[in-house]
Order: structure tokens, then C-alpha cells, then sequence
């Protein structure tokens, strides 16, 4: 049987972890002969290790076959201790009255020091999703951090936004969501990403000429993706959680085990791919295969998209350049 790996989850008594956690010791995310060793970090705060302890309780009570061990943390370079995957989902999330400079700058202090305990205590090769929002610029912060280990092993989750895309995509066509191939998402994780299915394809056929109506695309779809997150929330009262778990779920996943020529969407640092500048972590469609991923190459961008992705890099630049002093 195959040697344990070790799955870092920060923000491990959250909504997310608590809908992720169980998925990871089944073997969804790394395949069911994949054991795991899950290595929880939560912040020192009684109430959330008092927490964390009592999901640890429930993880105990499923009895999975594939958990091989499991501790509590309250400290970064304890928890990233050798760990070959790091799933960073816990963030400081916007209080009351807060600014959005106060918000990057307390998200900016969480993520270079995780950044910095993953590149003291990390596996040289950890793949590290961060999750907690404003996602694409704390991976951004992280990888800056984290100067020894490769820039190309630090993402950023984008995989919600392409799952909600492909979800409206199958609803407004009537086919299958498992019918669509080749959908690529550009950019920021935030109501600025530009879900793009022009290249997309249902049985061989063009998505963009099925649906055949730029206005829905406009006005509707790229809205309604865009805006999700705000809706969930409107109507559970709390944020995505189950769907964010289980994004996080598949893009770990298929980074890992690899997509097979399909095409998912990552938020990767750029190297400068279509036109982005490098060190920028941007929503790009990727395909996966042995435990790495690679921009779909030579994508045409019309004047449209051109101006969805300028929209979605100004921001993600004005984030970058508000948190480059803290760093
Ligand atoms: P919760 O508030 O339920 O849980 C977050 C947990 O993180 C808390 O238990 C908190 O104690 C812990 N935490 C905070 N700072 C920490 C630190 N420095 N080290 C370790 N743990 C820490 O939030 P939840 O609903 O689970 O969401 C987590 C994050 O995901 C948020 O930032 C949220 O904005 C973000 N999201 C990102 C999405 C994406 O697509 N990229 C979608 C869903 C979600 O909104």
C-alpha cells in the first residue's frame, strides 16, 4: 500500500473545513489508496481549538480507512511540517467597518507568515491552494514569502468560479454539466473574473454558437457567475461553503492525479501568458498531468475578452500594489 502524504488545512474549524476535512480522509481528493496524515491548523483562540478538537472527534468517529494520523496546531511551521499539500482556508474575513486596506493588510500579515513556515517546513515539493479570501493575492503574498520553494507550486482557487460557470453553462443549453469541455476562466477571484466560453464545446459543438446571444453572455451569465458568492449568501445567510469545499476538493485533485487533456481553471503566477505580468496570480485555464499543470497555450482573445481581462488585472494589480510594502 502507498506510503502516507501529509494534507496541511489552516482554518480547519470553518465552514470549509468542516465540509472539506471528511472529503480529504475518504480519499476523494488524492484517491481512495492515497492514505493521509491531516495536519490541522486553527489560531490559538480557546473557542476555535476547543473547536477543532471536536471535529477531530467526528473525523475519529467515520473510522476512514485512509487516515493515517491526525493533529491539532496552532502554529504555522508546526502544522506545515513536512507536508506534501497545504490548503490555506482561513483568512480574516471582512469585520464590520472594516476598509478594504485594513482587510489586505491583515490578510497580508496571515500570509507571509504562512508563507515563510512553508518555505522553512514544507515538503521542496508542496502544492499549496490558498482558498481564504481575497484568494489570487494572499497566494500572491504566500509564494512571495516563501522564496525557496518553486512559485509555480503556490494557487489560487479559482475552481469555484469555473464550477459555478459550467453549472449555468449546462442549465442555459440543457445538456449535462459533464458535456462541457474547454471552459476557461481569467483572473481575480471576485466578481471581476471573466468566464469565458468561446472555446467551449458540447459533443463536438461550439457552446458560443448554441447559445448564440452575446447580450445573455453579457448581461446575464457573466453577472449571475460573477455574483454567486453575494447570492449564496443572501439566501443561506452564510457563505459558500459545501461548494467552495468541494472546488477545493477537485482542484487539488486534478492537479494531482491530472485532468487528462481536459481543461480546468487555476489561479497560477503568471509567466507572463497572455500578456499578464509575471508574478501575477491569475485565473488561467490549465490542463494537469504528473503532479503539474500548463497554461492552455495560444488562445485567441478578442477585443471583448480583452477588455474582461484588462478589468480583472487593474484589479488584482490595485490589490498587489496595496499590499507590496507589507511584504
Ligand atoms: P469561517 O470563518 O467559517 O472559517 C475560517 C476559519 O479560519 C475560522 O475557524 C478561523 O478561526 C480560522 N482562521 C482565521 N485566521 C487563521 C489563521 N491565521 N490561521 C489558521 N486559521 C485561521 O470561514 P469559511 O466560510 O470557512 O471561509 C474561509 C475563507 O474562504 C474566507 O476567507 C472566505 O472568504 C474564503 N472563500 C473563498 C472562496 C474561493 O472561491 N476562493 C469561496 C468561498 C469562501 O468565501
Amino acid at each position: 500500500s502507498k506510503k502516507p502524504v501529509r494534507v496541511a488545512v489552516t482554518g480547519a474549524a470553518g465552514q470549509i473545513g468542516y465540509a472539506l476535512l471528511f472529503r480529504i480522509a475518504s480519499g476523494e481528493m488524492l484517491g481512495k489508496d492515497q492514505p493521509v496524515i491531516l495536519q490541522l491548523l486553527e489560531i490559538p483562540d480557546e473557542k476555535a481549538q476547543k473547536a477543532l478538537k471536536g471535529v477531530m472527534m467526528e473525523l475519529d468517529d467515520c473510522a476512514f480507512p485512509l487516515l493515517a494520523g491526525m493533529q491539532a496546531h496552532s502554529e504555522a511551521k508546526s502544522a506545515f511540517k513536512d507536508t506534501d499539500y497545504a490548503l490555506l482556508v482561513g483568512a480574516r474575513p471582512r469585520g464590520p467597518g472594516m476598509e478594504r486596506a485594513d482587510l489586505l493588510a491583515a490578510n497580508a500579515q496571515i500570509f507571509t507568515a504562512q508563507g515563510r513556515a512553508l518555505n522553512d517546513a514544507a515538503s521542496r515539493n508542496v502544492k499549496v491552494l490558498v482558498v481564504g479570501n481575497p484568494a489570487n493575492t494572499n497566494a500572491y503574498i504566500a509564494m512571495k514569502s516563501a522564496p525557496d520553494l518553486p512559485a509555480r507550486n503556490f494557487t489560487a482557487m479559482l475552481r469555484l468560479d469555473h464550477n459555478r460557470a459550467l453549472s449555468q453553462l449546462a442549465a442555459k443549453t440543457g445538456k449535462p454539466v459533464a458535456s462541457i469541455k474547454n471552459l476557461a476562466v481569467w483572473g481575480n477571484h471576485s466578481p471581476t473574473m471573466y468566464a469565458d466560453y468561446r472555446f467551449a464545446t458540447i459533443d463536438g459543438a461550439s457552446v458560443k454558437d448554441l447559445i448564440n446571444d452575446q447580450v445573455w453572455n453579457k448581461d446575464v451569465f457573466l453577472p449571475t457567475v460573477g455574483k454567486r458568492g453575494a447570492a449564496i449568501i443572501e439566501a443561506r445567510g452564510l457563505s459558500s461553503a459545501a461548494s467552495a469545499a468541494n472546488a477545493a476538493i477537485d482542484h487539488m485533485r486534478d492537479w494531482a492525479l491530472g485532468t487528462h487533456g481536459a481543461w480546468v481553471t487555476m489561479g497560477v503566477p503568471s509567466n507572463g501568458e497572455y500578456g499578464i505580468p509575471k508574478e501575477v496570480v491569475f485565473g488561467y485555464p490549465v490542463t494537469c498531468s504528473g503532479g503539474d499543470y500548463q497554461i492552455v497555450p495560444g488562445l485567441p482573445i478578442d477585443a471583448f475578452s480583452q477588455e474582461c481581462i484588462n478589468k480583472t488585472l487593474a484589479e488584482l494589480q490595485g490589490e498587489q500594489d496595496g499590499v507590496r510594502h507589507l511584504l
